[in-house]
């Protein structure tokens, strides 16, 4: 029935619903939403969560009053309807005063400021139960050649994540960190681009095993990258702590779309990986429901992100549960694949004294033998268009 149950662990950021259709270039089509709607109406739907930048909450600058005042109906509203918050994001792109980046900004009193905006709101992410703390650079990055000295930038970027693990170790949070990659936009390049460049950063980081990283599906889109690959290296890696899940149309701006329109392909194998690999976090939406939605609008394209979901596991369990699938898988030699290529504890020597690896081959013969790819990719097709 797709219809979604808090066992399926969607969750929505404040921001998405939230988004006002405010863009580069007209103002804002919809009317600003509570967060208190938004956690009922989400609820409603089917959602287990909700996530949030500090700002989304507590406007910029609000007063410790008002802040608690904020907090406190968020709170109830989250017991009314039986939300969870499992994770919590800063807010450093928005203000004027990280245009030229937070943890990065060329201007020293700027990082220090970011700083202790992050320090105050993991405050109120263990306060709220939340187990990841995304970290989306936004900011982080430049337009110009010698406008950012990119290792003296990584080296200020590893800086202040290493005291954000020293403090929440010290402070005894159950609370890890998810590094969000974003090749650029708004900054013309941003640091930490993809998946990969922020898999390689964390493991110069002084607890490389408090952090993790936020792939968003069109992001990687953005970069021209393959979005199973990227979040297939992740979980190789014990690294995808988070997922932000939408729809993008290959190399563009970035889109939003709700999850599932898009690239369908890309969302169908994303699916599959993620159901089959065991990943056991929140799948959780960060799209942008179009500016031409009216309020009711919001809700239909917030539903249709679970509901493309729910319709493409469904399609994706079907493909491998298929007898002729599971045979094809054989022809393409994915068992092979899986078999390691060398005997347990061979050694170079025992690999050099093969006859069959090497003397023996006959490369031209191999050669010939056909991956049988095709057919299998049909299948799939298949199976996604319920053509089987
Ligand atoms: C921008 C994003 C961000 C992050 C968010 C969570 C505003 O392209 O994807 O959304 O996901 O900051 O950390
Ligand atoms: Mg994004
Ligand atoms: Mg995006
Ligand atoms: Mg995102």
């Amino acid at each position: 029935s797709y219809r979604p149950v808090p066992e399926d662990k969607f969750s929505f950021g404040l921001w998405t619903v939230g988004w006002q259709g405010r863009d580069p270039f007209g103002d804002a089509t919809r009317d600003v939403l509570d967060p208190v709607e938004s956690v009922r109406r989400l609820g409603e739907l089917g959602a287990y969560g909700v996530t949030f930048h500090d700002d989304d909450l507590i406007p910029f600058g609000a007063s410790d009053t008002d802040r608690e005042r904020h907090v406190k109906r968020f709170r109830q509203a989250l017991d009314g309807a039986g939300m969870a918050v499992p994770m919590v994001t800063t807010n450093l792109f928005a203000h004027p005063v990280f245009k030229d980046g937070a943890f990065t900004s060329n201007d020293r009193d700027v990082r220090r400021f970011a700083l202790r905006k992050t320090l105050r709101n993991i405050d109120l992410a263990a306060e709220l139960g939340a187990r990841t703390y995304v970290c989306w650079g936004g900011r982080e990055g430049s337009e110009s050649g010698a406008a950012k000295d990119v290792r003296a930038a990584l080296d200020r970027m590893k800086e202040a994540f290493d005291l954000l693990g020293a403090y929440v170790t010290e402070q005894g949070y159950d609370l890890r960190f998810a590094v969000e990659p974003k090749p650029n936009e708004p900054r013309g390049d941003i640091l930490l681009p993809t998946v990969g460049h922020a898999l390689a950063f964390i493991e110069r980081l002084e607890r490389p095993e408090l952090y993790g990283v936020n792939p968003e599906v069109g992001h990687e889109q953005m970069a021209g990258l393959s979005v199973q690959h990227g979040i297939a290296q992740a979980l190789w890696a014990g690294k995808l702590f988070h997922i932000d899940l939408n729809g993008q149309n290959g190399i563009k701006y970035d889109q939003d779309l709700r999850f599932g329109a898009g690239d369908l392909r890309q969302a169908f194998w994303l699916v599959d990986l993620l159901e089959t690999a065991g990943y056991e976090g929140p799948r959780h939406f960060d799209f942008k429901p179009p500016r031409t939605e009216d309020a009711e609008g919001v809700w239909a394209s917030a539903a249709g992100c679970m509901r493309n979901y729910l319709i493409l596991k469904e399609r994706a369990a079907a493909f491998r549960a298929d007898p002729e699938v599971q045979e094809a898988l054989r022809s393409s030699r994915l068992d092979e694949l899986a078999r390691p290529t060398l005997e347990a504890g061979e050694t170079p020597a025992a690999l050099l004294a093969d006859r069959s690896a090497y003397e023996d081959f006959d490369p031209d013969v191999a050669a010939r033998r056909g991956m049988a790819f095709e057919r299998l990719d049909q299948l799939a097709m298949d199976h996604l268009l319920a053509a089987r």
